[in-house]
């Protein structure tokens, strides 16, 4: 699939600071460790509705891992999937009358506007499930050899499933107990009751073709593929095993990650998949979790279209840290605005306070698990001050560039 536009990212003068992140498998905030090449998969959209607020906080949130890791002087392979083929996409596209297929084309174009809009780095490769199905059909046919995976006891519908137990780590990167796995596995699109598996927990990997529903000829019979085992394929065959960082949303570290670590674990016999999995938390509108079933969504496009900058937008889903439920308010808006406002003059005024002082400041707190309400802070702090440092507003305003994605 086609990525979308990137724009130049300012080098920043003085000395970075490698890059300190929350890891949900071990419960600690850990350093990165990348080598000359970061790899990082971030779980992307179902493209069955547009863009809300909350999508764009979690791209935002990696977007910043992307620029510590840039301004670390690593170059940054990252890989994200686009689902464009699951249940939400026919169950839309059938509520509606619409195709299937030209409902995903619609949404994922308006997503890369409104990824543009925001000033979120591309990834590298953008890459959707229907093309990569001859990956996941190699990579099911080899978990099927392997014994991991196995055919449902049922002779009209013999979709395959994976045995959870086959890795030997599943539920290292979630580290819930079995309850709790249970529940999300029911809430998250798993399906416990399915007459014929081996083990409720068991995810389906292949969903041999019903009448009326789209599917692909393959080796394992006509079919589409489960959800995990898109991630899985996707990332294993552009960025190989051990990546330096699985994320998305909170509400993927399980099922999702967990199979998509498991899957890929039982596919090449090493562990860990990843060595970060990190997850942004929800955002609610007005103290309510937005979601498409509550119907409660602010679309990023919707603000487009009422002129809102964009930059605000960035800036308010930013002014909270990443990892706390946070909700959206007018008053979030309100004062991003009044801050960009602020920031503005300052940057577009001769003479400053040093920017050095304050570049260190954006530094220490964004390596330190993307601390972005300190260095708004720091910026704040900055921009009240007067100075006579002549080259002090064009150098803030590129620090900010380029750690935060805020252009001035
Ligand atoms: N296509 C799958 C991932 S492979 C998927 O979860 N798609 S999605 O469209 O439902 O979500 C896209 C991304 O936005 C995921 O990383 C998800 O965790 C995140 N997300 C969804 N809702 C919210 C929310 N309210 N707040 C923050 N992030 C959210
Ligand atoms: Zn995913």
């Amino acid at each position: 699939m086609q990525t979308w536009q990137s724009h130049p990212v300012p080098r920043v003068s003085g000395t970075p600071k490698p890059l300190r992140l929350h890891d949900t498998a071990s419960a600690e905030i850990r350093l990165t460790t990348p080598g000359p090449t970061a790899t990082m998969y971030v779980c992307g959209i179902t493209p069955y509705d547009a863009t809300h607020l909350g999508h764009a906080a979690t791209y935002l949130a990696f977007d910043l891992v992307h620029r510590v890791w840039l301004d670390n002087g690593h170059q940054v392979h990252y890989v994200q999937n686009v689902t464009d083929i699951d249940d939400p996409l026919l169950e839309r596209a059938e509520r509606d009358q619409d195709d299937w297929v030209v409902l995903g084309m619609r949404e994922t174009a308006l997503f890369r506007e409104d990824m543009t809009a925001l000033r979120v780095l591309p990834p590298r490769e953008y890459v959707g499930a229907v093309e990569s199905i001859p990956e996941v059909v190699e990579a099911v046919a080899k978990l099927l050899a392997n014994g991991a995976a196995y055919r449902a006891d049922d002779a009209e519908y013999p979709d395959i499933y994976f045995d959870h137990k086959a890795s030997g780590h599943f539920g290292s990167e979630s580290r819930y107990d079995e309850a709790t796995m249970a529940r999300f596995f029911a809430e998250r699109g798993g399906d416990p009751d399915r007459v014929g598996k081996r083990h409720p927990l068991d995810a389906l990997l292949w969903r041999v073709a019903r009448p009326g529903e789209p599917s692909w000829d393959s080796e394992l019979g006509a079919g589409r593929p489960g959800w995990h085992i898109e991630c899985s394929a996707i990332a294993l065959n552009r960025l190989g095993m051990g990546i330096d960082l699985q994320g998305g949303g909170s509400d993927l570290i399980f099922p999702h990650h967990e199979f998509s670590a498991a899957h890929a674990e039982a596919l090449t016999g090493r562990h860990p998949f990843a060595h970060h999995y990190t997850h942004s938390a929800m955002i609610g509108l007005d103290g309510e979790k937005m979601s498409k079933s509550k119907g409660n969504l602010v679309f990023v496009s919707r603000l487009r279209a009422d002129n809102v900058d964009p930059m605000a937008v960035r800036l308010g889903l930013l002014s909270g840290h990443y990892r706390t439920d946070r909700t959206w308010t007018q008053d979030v808006l309100d004062e991003a605005n009044a801050r960009i406002a602020r920031w503005r003059t300052a940057v577009e005024s001769p003479t400053g306070p040093a920017a050095a002082p304050l570049i260190a400041e954006l530094r220490d707190h964004l390596s330190n698990d993307l601390d972005t309400p300190k260095a708004i802070a720091a910026i704040d702090a900055w921009a009240t001050q007067t100075g006579t440092d002549v080259t002090a507003p064009g150098e803030a305003r590129a620090a900010i560039d380029a750690l935060l994605g805020i252009l001035l």
